[in-house]
């Protein structure tokens, strides 16, 4: 299969997964809007919208490099290829997770993939300069790749994190997904300047702002910064300009969103943008297409079987694999 037609199916693959988990995420969340009940218990934010992001920039990665995400991680999760119905199963709350069940869809960790993420906003930050220093001490060819949202470029631990890789030439790329809020906080209501990629400058290091949410533009940055930090030249600073197309969290009413923005941003819809191109190009058919619609389809659903068949972690294991008084 063609590059773009794989990174127009894993996006595709995405979408339908995070399509699935709004639907099963109402599951015995009614008539009440209780968040512990239900087949997904927790929090549920999910990134339909953001999937050329993930995409565009993973394409670049291999296997054993690095990635850190944020609170926001499937689509990355599913780009760097962790297994999906471990993954399923993790957010399920079951025993098949990928940690027992007991992280949850905003922690799910994979040794096998090098992935990790987390729920504090501007957590993954520090790990991947420390799996960057790491793989300059193996002496190691290897890439790590930060992604958070631009609410997260205003931590501390974003400043703190470009300094030391931008001291030690670490091979890193930190991308911010610019969706425009931090949850219902507007970008210009929290960022002093309009690119959060211009504050490379402060590290002087490459910073590169990529507008349009688009897979290609995206896949060319970041081809250029992952090179960059393989070839031991250090990091790199990409934004990218995308759009979440559902809420903040599943059960957000949104009421903070001006009138016509949601729509806008559906007609938008990057997927739908790359399978036009796709078919302009003649790299795509209508048959090649409801192929790789089945495919996903059937992907999805057999993760969500096999995390559905499985059985919850018992009460007696609770604590183990977890900091607990013996
Ligand atoms: C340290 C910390 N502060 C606050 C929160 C609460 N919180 C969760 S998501 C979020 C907004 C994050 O916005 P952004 O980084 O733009 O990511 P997005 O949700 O847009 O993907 C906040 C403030 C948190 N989880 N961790
Ligand atoms: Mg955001």
């Amino acid at each position: 299969m063609d590059n773009d037609v794989m990174m127009y199916r894993t996006m595709c693959l995405i979408r339908r997964y995070e399509d699935c988990m709004a639907e099963i995420y109402t599951e015995g969340k009614t008539p009440l809007f209780s968040i512990a009940a239900g087949t997904v218990p927790g929090e549920m934010h999910l990134a339909a919208g953001q999937e050329p992001v993930a995409v565009g920039v993973i394409r670049h990665l291999r296997s054993d490099d690095a990635v850190t995400a944020p609170h926001r991680p499937h689509h990355f999760a599913i780009a760097k290829g962790v297994d999906l119905g471990r993954m399923t199963a993790e957010i399920f709350g079951r025993r098949t997770g990928l940690s027992q069940g007991k992280g949850g869809h905003m922690h799910l960790f994979d040794p096998q993939t090098h992935f990790s993420c987390s729920g504090i906003v501007g957590a993954g930050f520090p790990p991947a300069v420390g799996a960057a220093l790491a793989f300059m001490k193996q002496g190691r060819d290897n890439v790590a790749v930060a992604f958070a949202g631009e609410g997260a470029a205003n931590q501390g631990t974003f400043h703190e994190s470009l300094n030391l890789a931008a001291l030690w030439k670490a091979p890193v790329v930190f991308v911010i997904e610019d969706n425009h809020y931090a949850i219902s906080v507007p970008k210009a209501q929290s960022t002093a300047i309009s690119h959060n990629s211009e504050r490379a400058q402060a590290y002087s290091i490459p910073g590169v702002y990529v507008s349009g949410n688009d897979v290609l533009a995206i896949s060319e940055a970041a081809q250029e910064a992952v090179t960059r930090a393989r070839q031991g030249h250090g990091p790199t600073l990409l934004e990218v300009e995308t759009t979440r197309l559902y809420g903040h969290f599943q059960g957000d009413a949104e009421a903070y969103l001006n009138a016509g923005e949601k729509e806008s941003w559906r007609q938008w819809d990057p997927i739908r943008r790359f399978r036009a191109e796709l078919m302009d190009r003649q790299m795509l058919s209508e048959e090649q297409d409801e192929r790789i619609q089945a495919a996903v389809n059937q992907q999805v659903d057999d993760a969500v079987r096999f995390a559905r068949e499985s059985h919850e972690p018992e009460a007696d294991e609770a604590l183990r694999d977890v900091f607990a008084e013996a």
